[in-house]
């Protein structure tokens, strides 16, 4: 998190904010104010920014794979815990899809219909650069979006300051010993002021985890990832191409009913940049992105009877395309631009020991959406502002499912009607956005109003059989899609202000967001619990009598978040994240599902030359806003303690250690899971247990 105001500011609250950085605090302030609108590069001496929140790994204890337990250091975020590489994103009690969340800028679709592979899942922590949080909403330039963005910016070589060709490395490793889990990897390559080439590699592998009380079983994982990047300058041009191929191995998620057995995902990148003139400026990217999945529920956990066992196989291709022209103006900026998503998905549903028994619960989707935008960034007087406008066309196909002649009469028969139903659905959907926000010195006030959409899933619309598949909500219940959900609509309103000084800082918002048509699990026909349809019967027969079909509801959000921090007396400083979120049904009277409870975290930093120790607390209220309609169970309060440091061995050369947890206290976080693996220590439904005390190492060398 960085924010600054303009100017000979005193440090970088950069490395005062959450960061709870190892870099001297209150330093002196080098770096320019920037547009606060320009994506970061550089981590360190980092732009001015209003708008976008910059998380930086090395700063940062979290020693977990999965980046989206970083992004949860944010305020307002939080993370969903769904296995160890199956972590979304959480912001302001919205999750899922509705959180634009990007790979090197790269959006595409998850290969898992329950989101296993969250989009998080592509960027591995040894591997990941930064990390920018777009405060409040994201852009409309960055494509639809609902409820906030985040960019994973992996390591890779830059352009070289001279002429001269010169090396970069840059490598890290970890062991965690709570999961004797460790990692390694990073970049090498060669660049000059013209060109770049770089290699990345990383492997990751760690055990089942401990907590106070045994081993969760079904919780190690493994993953491996490999690519080249290359860059081109040439006067007023750019070129990039990125490549990379991830390969996650057999890793558990108790919280659902399968784990992965391997995700292997190819991601190709070509983005281009020219000047046109010195008011002109031309941009462009192309993506294509093929994961490949199978995950079942008889290899990691106790196995079923054989004929119970399922593998499943799913596939998601995503190609994107984009083009932006941004203009100078003595009024500012202007950019006009349009890009293209076209997905398309497979899930077939197997039984490895009988080749008739297999259906295809979401069957060759074809998704496409057409977008274009226009954006403004200028001041009107003293407030400046960013304005954007953006329309949608998007389509979802769905082709007839294939059953195998051992699937049972049930799914048949939903296979039939689905088959004879209308599978082919169409609309446009519209945003607008507003953020507005005054320098006045050690205070900056921002207000946002935006109305922002998002297009159901092709899950949500064309699943015709009833699964546990939720894209990740986790919860036990079987769901079934629904062809006529609407567009989900939510209109954002947030007003803050981020107050500086050179001896504190505090950066609150007050937030409330309201959607119409809010996709959420409803009871699926009035006569709950009698089993007169044929999708209660195949439901019944998995083992729900009541299963939900996806509906448009209405909901709101709301509530307050905030990052502070003081400079103590001597080389103390203290800093702290807050956030409290509240999310309802406006139709019925019942909580939104899954909102993280209200959190504080505090840490006492003692600065040193060249090194530093943290203390940190963490307390985590009760949560007994729960959902009915998702048979949420409520969580206890509970305070963690954490203790780590940082030393600068040498020049380019850093060491990381700490204990987590240290008084090894048993706790359930509210956005965990419940298990359904068999045989552990963890009992069966229950809210899979926070890690119990560990100690970690970390090192990185970067020349
Ligand atoms: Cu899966």
């Amino acid at each position: 998190m960085n924010f600054r105001s303009a100017g000979a500011r005193a440090a970088s609250l950069a490395a005062l904010s959450i960061a709870l950085s190892a870099t001297p605090a209150f330093a002196a302030d080098d770096a320019g104010a920037g547009d606060p609108l320009t994506d970061i590069i550089i981590v360190t001496g980092t732009p001015q920014r209003a708008t976008i929140e910059d998380i930086d790994p090395k700063e940062q204890p979290v020693v977990t794979p999965d980046a989206a337990g970083l992004v949860a250091r944010a305020p307002g975020a939080a993370l969903i815990d769904n296995g160890a590489l199956s972590g979304q994103v959480q912001y302001r009690g919205s999750f899922g899809d509705r959180v634009l969340v990007r790979v090197n800028g790269q959006r595409f679709g998850s290969g898992g219909p329950n989101w296993m592979d969250p989009p998080l899942h592509y960027a591995p922590m040894v591997l990941v650069d930064h990390i920018e949080l777009d405060r409040g909403i994201s852009p409309v330039s960055k494509g639809p979006g609902e409820a906030g963005g985040v960019n994973a910016v992996l390591k890779q070589v830059g352009f070289a300051d001279s002429a001269s060709v010169s090396p970069t490395v840059d490598v890290g490793a970890l062991y965690r010993s709570v999961d004797d889990s460790y990692a390694v990897g990073g970049i090498a390559g060669v660049s000059s002021d013209t060109v770049r080439f770089g290699v990345m590699a990383a492997w990751e592998e760690g055990d089942d985890y401990r907590f106070p009380g045994g081993r969760a079983a079904s919780t190690g994982f493994e993953r491996l990832t490999l690519g080249a990047h290359a860059g081109l300058k040439t006067g007023p041009g750019e070129l990039s191409v990125e490549y990379r191929r991830q390969e996650t191995g057999p890793t558990g998620n108790p919280p659902f009913p399968m784990d992965i057995q391997y995700f292997n995902g190819d991601f190709f990148r070509i983005g281009a940049k020219v000047d046109l003139t010195d008011k002109l400026t031309l941009e462009s990217h192309l993506g294509y992105v093929a994961i490949r999945h199978l995950m079942d529920n008889y290899t990691l956990r106790p196995s079923p009877p054989a004929m119970n066992q399922r593998a499943t196989f799913a596939d998601a291709d995503t190609t994107t395309a984009d083009l932006a022209l941004s203009i100078g103006s003595g009024m500012g900026t202007w950019t006009l631009g349009g890009d293209v998503e076209l997905g398309s998905k497979q899930v077939r549903i197997t039984n490895p020991n009988n080749t008739a028994f297999y259906l295809t619960s979401l069957n060759r989707i074809a998704s496409d959406r057409y977008g274009a935008f226009l954006q403004w960034r200028g001041a009107m007087g003293p407030v400046e502002a960013e304005l954007g406008a953006r329309v949608d066309r998007h389509g979802i196909r769905a082709a007839a499912p294939e059953v195998g002649s051992a699937v049972p009469m049930g799914p048949r028969m939903l296979a039939t009607m689905f088959a004879a139903s209308d599978r082919n659905w169409s609309d446009t959907s519209y945003d607008l956005t507003g953020r507005f926000w005054m320098e006045l010195g050690a205070v900056r006030p921002r207000l946002t109003i935006a109305r922002k959409t998002r297009a159901p899933s092709p899950l949500e619309r064309f699943s015709w059989l009833p699964t546990s598949a939720s894209a990740g909500l986790a919860d036990g219940n079987i769901y079934v899609g629904n062809p006529n959900l609407k567009i989900e609509k939510m209109w954002v309103f947030e007003a803050g202000v981020d107050v500086e000084t050179d001896m504190v800082y505090a950066r609150p918002t007050l937030f409330y967001r309201r959607v119409d048509d809010f996709v959420q699990g409803v009871p699926f026909d009035a006569t709950v619990g009698v089993v007169d349809t044929p999708v209660e019967m195949v439901a019944a027969m998995n083992g729900d009598a009541t299963p939900l079909i996806w509906g448009n509801v209405d909901a709101e959000l709301y509530g307050v978040d905030l990052d502070f921090g003081a400079k103590l007396p001597g080389p103390l400083r203290m800093d702290g994240v807050a956030s409290y979120t509240r999310g309802k049904r406006r139709d019925i009277a019942d909580n939104l599902y899954r909102i993280a409870p209200p959190n504080i975290r505090l840490g006492l930093t003692y600065e040193g030359q060249g090194w530093s120790i943290t203390a940190e607390g963490h307390g985590v209220s009760k949560q007994t806003k729960v959902a009915a309609s998702n048979d949420e169970q409520a969580t206890g309060g509970y305070v963690l303690a954490n203790l780590y440091g940082g030393i600068d061995l040498l020049d380019g050369v850093r060491l990381d250690a700490g204990v987590e947890n240290i008084f090894d206290r048993y706790y359930e976080e509210h956005l965990a899971g419940y298990n359904r693996v068999a045989g552990s220590d963890v009992p069966l439904g229950s809210r899979m247990p926070g890690t119990g005390r560990s100690g970690f190492v970390r090192v990185r060398v970067k020349y």
